[in-house]
């Protein structure tokens, strides 16, 4: 009977190639590929509830050292594979969140355990140089064919740093840098800010700012924190800089029933825009900088046109404002371009442009007039680390060669059309489906129904992230096709169920 029920799902799946929505029917897809599978598990398998006891216990032994708040479970990632992670009690779950989306192609793949174990590649692991001094011979090479072969359109200058936060703070201080030289007309300082600056004082230390969007996260370290507005969590406590904060778009969905509203939205942020760089300049504090994410990601998945986009950059040229896109989260792949500002097609799209993520090193590009002007201007230890660089190479070889980023064009469809459907089934709980690629989100009626859903989700094998006050986030591996959808859609389904 059952297997009858399947073979008739089956033919009708083929057929139609829908997701049926009707009560009991599954969305039934073929079969992974066999290479597919080599690296992959065939479905999520759950012993425990999760955390499980062994991720109890760890995290017990753990708080006796750190703060375990924010744990969820402990991980085993020796048995973890592709879009599957094994957790310490054996639950092994599709994992739609990649540590917070920083999984290019999924966990251990072949190509990167053969890299690994290539003895050529030992002494690049296991000497670890200050790359500002004392880089290895192969590293402009390792630069080109990496983090290079993928730059943004007039961009062809790269820094490597540690991290997300750590990138964008340094490309602020280039921006800044930048400016004080474009205001003196040339590079050298004056003996005046030689000397005010060691004590934090004008003109050494100029008051200029940087533009953000309410909404917004660029990171937690200082300066970084001043232009992350996402929760108050982040900020509390913590002294910042008077900076002017823009109101981001806040788009209506579906989009094609609200183009107007929705533009009017959008010149009205651009407008304040304006207003505010006037504002500071005349507060004596001008606008070194604008800052934004391409798709504003901790603080809810909000998204803008690419007309807003491209006017937001022309705002920065006229008022002499550095352009810089921060595409920690987007960057990668997951919106089905390298890029997320490549959707805006723009020809100088941006200054600078500001990774780390799924490119596993940070970093930033930019234009070569951002570069700064003197050695030691930015700097520290390890400048980046040329293990990421040698195993980006071959996430990029991989990407190539799969051809992941039609990947993610086809799952991110597959998956945005199955949550239109069951927003459309479940009105009451679900709304404001959205999404690029598989860089996708859906509303939740509240906070509380999201947090349940999460857990519950988690509880049957799937792994998903919140955002915003009441968003739930998709953010898997380039590496996750169809077919790691309809288990998703199938397993939401159930959720949505027993939670209505
Ligand atoms: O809670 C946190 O600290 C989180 S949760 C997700 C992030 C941080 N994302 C990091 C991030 C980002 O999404 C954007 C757009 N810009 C900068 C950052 C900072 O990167 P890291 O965390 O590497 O410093």
């Amino acid at each position: 009977m059952a297997s009858a029920l399947i073979g008739r799902q089956f033919a009708l799946s083929l057929q139609k190639n829908l997701w049926l929505s009707a009560p009991g029917c599954r969305y039934v897809s073929k079969a992974a590929p066999k290479t597919q599978l080599e690296f992959d598990y065939d479905g999520p398998s759950m012993k425990t509830s999760v955390p499980g006891p062994r991720s109890q216990e760890l995290t017990k032994q753990l708080g006796n050292i750190q703060n375990v708040g924010a744990i969820n479970f402990f991980c085993n990632y020796e048995e973890s594979r592709g879009n599957y992670l094994v957790d310490v009690d054996g639950n092994r779950m599709l994992d739609i969140y990649t540590q917070i989306s920083s999984i290019p192609i999924g966990y251990n793949h072949p190509a990167l355990l053969k890299l690994m174990s290539n003895p050529n590649n030992l002494s690049t692991l296991v000497n670890r140089p200050a790359l500002g001094i004392l880089p290895p011979e192969n590293f402009p090479d390792k630069l080109t064919e990496s983090l290079l072969s993928v730059a943004p359109s007039g961009m062809t200058r790269v820094q490597t740093m540690a991290c997300g936060s750590c990138s964008n703070e340094n490309a602020y201080k280039s921006i800044f840098i930048w400016y004080r030289n474009k205001e003196r007309g040339h590079n050298t300082p004056s003996d005046d800010d030689l000397s005010t600056c060691m004590i934090n004082q004008t003109p050494g230390c100029p008051d200029l700012s940087i533009l953000s969007f309410m909404g917004a996260f660029h990171g937690r370290t200082m300066g970084c924190l001043a232009t992350t507005h996402s929760k108050a969590i982040h900020k509390l406590d913590v002294p910042s800089f008077d900076w002017p904060i823009a109101p981001f778009p806040r788009l209506q969905y579906p989009l094609e029933e609200f183009t107007r509203e929705n533009a009017q939205e959008e010149a009205r942020c651009l407008e304040e825009v304006e207003d505010l760089i006037v504002k500071w300049r005349q507060k004596g504090k001008p606008v070194a900088g604008i800052v934004v994410e391409p798709i504003q990601a901790e603080g809810g998945d909000n998204h803008a046109s690419p007309d807003f986009f491209r006017s937001l950059r022309n705002i920065a040229c006229k008022h002499g404002c550095a352009f810089h896109v921060d595409e920690v989260q987007t960057g990668g792949g997951s919106t089905g371009k390298m890029w997320a500002h490549e959707h805006w097609g723009m020809d100088n799209p941006a200054d600078i442009v500001s990774f780390s993520k799924k490119l596993l090193t940070g970093g930033y590009y930019q234009r070569d007039e951002l570069q700064a002007d003197k050695a030691y201007r930015i700097f520290n230890t390890w400048m980046g680390d040329p293990s990421k660089n040698l195993l980006l190479s071959e996430v990029l070889n991989v990407i190539r060669r799969e051809n992941l980023l039609e990947e993610v064009t086809r799952s991110g469809k597959a998956l945005l059309n199955g949550l239109y459907e069951l927003q459309a089934q479940y009105p009451g709980i679900l709304s404001r489906a959205r999404g690029q690629g598989t860089f996708c989100a859906i509303d939740i009626c509240d906070d509380e129904t999201r947090n349940r859903i999460l857990l519950k989700a988690r509880d049957k094998g799937v792994l998903l992230g919140g955002c915003g006050d009441r968003s739930i986030r998709f953010r898997p591996a380039l590496v996750f096709k169809e077919y790691h959808v309809h288990i998703f859609l199938n397993i939401f389904s159930d959720v949505l169920a027993q939670i209505k």
